[in-house]
């Protein structure tokens, strides 16, 4: 049986990864660690604080469950990470050397740690970049996803333990508000659509980058590490994505559900990052090798993010 770590459990993708861990690994021991944790537990996990960059209390809470997979989320994302890239440093890089340095030697049998198409920097083709193209990115940020997976292969290769990463796109979800991207202007979109409010947008409205709707990304997270381990050509960088799309072709997707939408833009810094950032991604190799391939549409991820973010509203007003 699998007893699983998660840290960073509580951002964006750590929310959406327990809830899949519950439903797709019933009896799974799911021990969720941030370096803060909400006040209610949730049911069904174990709830840990822990800051990642502790080794010592990361040892511990390997060793107290058992652990034998870890979900390595912890990270500070672009937009944060170019306001702080000290602290970025810190965390995605030194804590996921350590993590890997202590789930080697705790005897841990696979750690996942998503990169992100962020390794990409300025100068290459920026449509349907494959895993092969260079990266050379500019930000701290995809300095510090590359280094995750030149460790992640090193670990592996060197130590045997089994390392594995995907790099996502831009990913869209209801369960949380992700504040520290920038690729999540589209998530703030769709709630200021559904609260009735205008949105300003940060990025100009051509900007294409490639995005995925959450139950995809869970589903290639839960794909790529139950993979038969000799069929993984490419263990830490698998381009996953759905489709690309601009803010202003999603103000028109959201219009057609809210037709009172209203859009202003007023790019800011975030724009120099999504400008060195592939438009779209080459994402063949994850089919070939595990057999992944996105469910939702651009136009069936829409539909789904409004009815549920409207169901959310409806709960609020209910409950108050
Ligand atoms: C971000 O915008 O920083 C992230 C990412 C693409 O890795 N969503």
């Amino acid at each position: 049986m699998e007893n699983i770590l998660i840290t960073g459990a509580f951002g964006q993708v750590g929310t959406d990864l327990i809830l899949a861990l519950k439903e797709n690994k019933p009896g799974a021991t799911i021990v969720a660690s941030d370096i803060r944790i909400p006040e209610k537990p949730k049911p069904g996990i174990q709830q840990v604080v822990l800051d990642v960059r502790d080794q010592e209390e990361l040892r511990k809470t390997i060793s107290r469950y058992n652990i034998t997979k870890i979900y390595h989320l912890a990270s500070i994302l672009s937009a944060s990470a170019e306001k702080d890239p000290f602290l970025a440093y810190d965390i995605n890089i030194n804590a996921t050397f350590g993590l890997l340095k202590t789930a080697y030697k705790e005897h841990v049998r696979s750690v996942i740690i998503p990169s992100s198409i962020a390794v990409y920097g300025p100068g290459i083709s920026r449509d349907m970049v494959g895993s092969g193209v260079p990266t050379v990115p500019q930000t701290m940020y995809g300095i510090s996803k590359v280094t995750g997976e030149l460790l992640g292969n090193y670990f592996s290769m060197k130590f045997g333990l089994d390392v594995r990463g995907v790099r996502f796109p831009g990913l869209i979800s209801y369960e949380t508000v992700p504040t520290a991207g920038t690729t999540d202007y589209a998530v703030e979109m769709f709630i200021k659509a559904v609260e009735g409010k205008p949105y300003s947008c940060y990025l100009r409205p051509d900007t294409f980058l490639p995005m995925m709707y959450m139950p995809d990304a869970m589903t290639s997270l839960l794909m790529l590490s139950d993979a038969d381990s000799g069929r993984l050509k490419n263990r830490m960088s698998y381009n996953v994505a759905a489709y690309s799309f601009s803010p202003e072709q999603l103000a028109a997707a959201i219009k057609r559900h809210i037709p009172g939408f209203e859009v202003s833009y007023n790019a800011d810094e975030r724009q120099n990052i999504a400008d060195g950032w592939p438009r779209s991604l080459d994402s063949s190799e994850a089919m070939r090798d595990w057999g992944f391939s996105p469910q939702y549409t651009f136009d069936a991820m829409v539909s789904d993010m409004i009815s549920n973010l409207q169901a959310i509203k409806g709960r609020r007003q209910n409950a108050v």
